[in-house]
């Protein structure tokens, strides 16, 4: 079949919209007609040139919803007609990683993915001359009919909106599983978010979920502080209006008993590997964990003394939130439709796939939380 896509064609170059052809699903694979797509930053980083992994022509997007069309052989656990979110860490309840349950990182299909192709080694999309256009992170979203491996798609419930959910496909479930999967969080906690965008605004409202006390935002810009409050941050720091982020942090966690200060928790919503150090060096001696949500270009590096680690504090990544999806999404969403968590606000633009490039505009200027396609 032909269906409408935004390609990335090369780098740095803002995306075409374009007929392309679709296969349909071969066997364990689905096609989805996606209904709204949401416009994350790793997108961005990807077009950029700056991921280690990104190829092209490639057909981006990894923050979708909408409802399987068709299915092929041996696909059992959704059938034609069913709400989906797509999943870039798929959950196959099989492989070793699955099976271990100390993590959300099926590796089923994890080397196909980063090569830009099906479990099966082709790609489903090319250009109407007949040339190979490749999936990205599995999910290829960007595209109004896409092609999916069945681990790889959520079913939902069929009340909730497309243009709202697809967010859970990415930013929501990666901010609040980081908060409640990945740092276990306790009632009473004192947290940093660094980067109050689309994630951290996330992180923001896991952290008033889990019951955080003090949750203190830092970002650069200041016209994302109103929005952060509106999600739980009850203090905010600006880095170009301070000396010393890491000391102001510690100052404002210190307490008449606990002179030495530090936050609990940390999280890096950035991508800067600078912004990470600090966030590792703002928590508490002893205890003190920084989570690393931020995806940085290729060839950035953390670093800080060990000393920081020797004295107890913890560094840790998270992908995805730490999430399950299979299992874990279709909660998401009963607690966004159970009024538990709040999506609306965040998302600050909407658009049509025509106007796709504008969301990656807005996102440069600062000026948006979320951009919505909705096909
Ligand atoms: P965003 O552009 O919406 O937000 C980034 C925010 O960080 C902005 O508000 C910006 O002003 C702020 N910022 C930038 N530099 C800063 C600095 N030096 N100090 C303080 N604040 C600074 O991006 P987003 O969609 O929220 O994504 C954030 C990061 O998370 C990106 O790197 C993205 O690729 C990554 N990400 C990771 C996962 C994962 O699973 N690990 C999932 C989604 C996104
Ligand atoms: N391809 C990049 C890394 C990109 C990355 O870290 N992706 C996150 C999801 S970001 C979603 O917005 C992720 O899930 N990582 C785990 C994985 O297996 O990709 C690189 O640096 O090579
Ligand atoms: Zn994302």
């Amino acid at each position: 079949m032909r269906t409408r896509a935004a390609v990335a064609v090369q780098a740095g170059k803002p995306l075409e919209i374009m007929e392309v052809n679709l296969e349909g699903p071969r066997a364990g694979e689905v096609m989805v007609e996606i209904k709204a797509t949401g416009i994350c930053h790793t997108d961005e980083f990807t077009l950029s040139g700056a991921d280690p992994e990104g190829l092209f022509p490639a057909i981006l997007g990894h923050e979708g919803a909408g409802v399987v069309v068709e299915v092929g052989a041996g696909v059992t656990s959704v059938k034609p007609g069913d709400h989906v979110i797509p999943l870039y860490t798929p959950e196959c309840r099989a492989c070793p990683s699955c099976l271990s349950q100390k993590t959300n990182l099926c590796t089923a299909i994890r080397s196909t993915q980063g090569q830009g192709v099906m479990p099966d080694g082709t790609s489903r999309f090319t250009t109407l001359d007949g040339d190979p256009i490749l999936h990205y992170m599995g999910c290829s979203t960007f595209s109004n009919y896409t092609v999916l491996p069945e681990i790889a798609v959520a079913k939902v419930r069929e009340d909730a909106p497309f243009d709202k959910i697809c967010y859970i496909g990415c930013g929501v479930t990666t901010g609040i599983g980081a908060v409640i999967n990945t740092a276990k969080v306790e009632i009473g906690a004192k947290a940093v978010v660094f980067g109050l965008g689309g994630i951290g605004l996330n992180v923001l409202q896991g952290l008033r979920l889990a019951g955080a006390d003090m949750i203190i935002g830092v970002d650069l810009n200041n016209d994302k502080k109103p929005m952060a409050e509106h999600f739980g941050m009850t203090h905010f720091i600006n880095p170009k209006e301070c000396e010393n982020v890491v000391q102001e942090i510690v100052n404002l966690t210190k307490t008449p008993f606990d002179q030495i200060g530090g936050a609990d928790y940390s999280f890096d919503c950035t991508g800067n590997v600078k912004v990470m150090r600090d966030a590792l060096e703002c928590t508490h001696r002893g205890w003190g964990q920084s989570i690393i949500i931020g995806v940085a270009p290729s060839g950035a590096v953390i670093e800080t003394r060990p000393f920081q680690l020797v004295t107890g504090r913890v560094w840790k990544g998270t992908a995805f939130g730490g999430a399950r999806g299979r299992t874990d999404v279709p909660k998401i969403v009963d607690w966004y439709m159970d009024g538990k968590i709040e999506i609306d606000p965040m998302i600050t633009h909407t658009l049509s796939l025509d106007e796709i490039n504008k969301g990656f505009d807005l996102m440069h200027a600062g000026e948006s939380i979320r951009s919505v396609v909705l096909y």
